[in-house]
Formats: structure tokens, sequence, C-alpha cells
């Protein structure tokens, strides 16, 4: 499908304000894979597709996934949260509804809430993308939209940082693809805060 009927298919299914949301993803994925070298096409394209599925109902994005046969490993964690199914029924829909074959892409929408162990460049792009774009109004937004512009990894910890604070302090559960993806930057020795720079 050509972007322009995609968007105007977006605009259809979505409501105003997420349609804005994914426009300003779309750019600023863009905007992060020329800097830090990914396919600037490939990310316009995650970012824009990125939440195809997140006015879906639960039971409507239960159905998609189960009409792909996507398994998960934790899957009465992930088939019974909207805030999470709606990456994995996003990346079928990207298939199914918008023609989008391309693997990278795909996974980029698939792990765009969670996040995961060893994300490619096109991954994090849209990730943190959905985090900084410029729709985005939340205290510690200018903080990430600062590190993004110098490093993709501690802008990225920094947002898994942010978002563990958030789900603990709402007695949510959190993902075990988070909890790992976490881990391992801190493993790696990635840091945000000056002072603790690796
Ligand atoms: O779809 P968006 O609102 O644009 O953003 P998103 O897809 O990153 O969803 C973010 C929401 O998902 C946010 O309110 C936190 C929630 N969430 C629930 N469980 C988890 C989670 N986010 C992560 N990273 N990990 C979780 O386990
Ligand atoms: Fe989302
Ligand atoms: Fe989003």
């Amino acid at each position: 499908m050509k972007l322009e009927k995609i968007e105007k298919e977006l605009e259809k299914t979505l409501s105003p304000k997420r349609f804005r949301h994914s426009a300003g993803v779309a750019e600023m994925a863009r905007h992060l894979a020329h800097l830090y070298g990914a396919s600037e096409e490939k990310a316009y394209l995650a970012g824009w597709i990125h939440d195809c599925a997140k006015e879906m109902t639960l039971s409507e994005m239960q159905h998609v996934v189960k009409k792909a046969h996507l398994t998960f490993d934790d899957a009465k964690h992930m088939l019974g949260s909207r805030a999470l199914l709606h990456g994995p029924a996003g990346s079928v829909l990207a298939k199914t509804a918008f023609g989008i074959d391309d693997e990278e892409i795909r996974g980029a929408i698939y792990y765009h809430t969670t996040g995961r162990v060893g994300m490619t460049l096109l991954e994090k792009s849209v990730f943190l993308a959905d985090y900084i774009e410029p729709n985005r109004d939340f205290p510690g937004v200018e903080k990430a939209r600062e590190l993004a512009e110098t490093s993709m990894d501690r802008a990225l910890l920094y947002c898994y940082d942010q978002t563990l604070i958030e789900l603990i302090t709402r007695g949510k559960l959190i993902h075990s693809d988070t909890i790992a993806a976490y881990n391992d930057m801190i493993r790696q020795g990635v840091r945000w805060r000056d002072e603790e720079k690796a």
C-alpha cells in the first residue's frame, strides 16, 4: 500500500489525537533513524503504523493475534492487556491491512511498547520517537528529548526508568521483556545521569 493511502486509512480509523501522535512518531522516528543510521524510510512507515491497533477493544486485538497464530511466552499477561497487546496486534495488521511485508518494520511495531533485549536501531528509533514526539507533554519528556539528540542508549534507558517508575507507582505488572531490556542496558554499563555515565 502506498504511503498516502496508509495515511488516509489511519486518518479514517484513528481518533484525531492518535492520528496526530502517529504523524509525530513518524517524523521523529525518521529524524532519529537519520541521526543514528537506521533506515529512514522504514522508521517513517513504522512510526505511522505503530499504534494502528491501539484503539481496538481487547477482544478485537485478541482476535487479530489468534488469527495470525501468534504465541506468547507469557500469554496470560500479554493477552490480558490492551496496553501491551496493541503492539503485536499492530504488527499483524501492518501486514494484513497495510501490506507491509518487511519483518524489520513489523518488529519495530511489535516491540514498540515493551522494548526487548538487543533492539535494532530501527526498533530503538520507533520506541524513542513514541516517547518524545512533539505532541507528548509529560514531566521528564524534555530530558528524554535532550538525551535522544546525543545518545540513543542513554535516552532509551531513561525511558525505561521512567516507565518502570510509573508502572511501579501505579501497582501494575511489568512485562518480562521490559525488565530484561532494562537489566541488559545496566549490565552493559549504560547510564543516563551525568555523574553515573559509564
Ligand atoms: O501507545 P502509546 O500510548 O503511544 O505508547 P506505548 O505503546 O508505549 O504504551 C505505553 C503504555 O503502556 C504506558 O502507559 C505504559 C504501559 N505499559 C503497561 N505495561 C507495560 C507498559 N510499558 C512497558 N514498557 N512495559 C510494560 O510492561
Ligand atoms: Fe503504542
Ligand atoms: Fe504510540
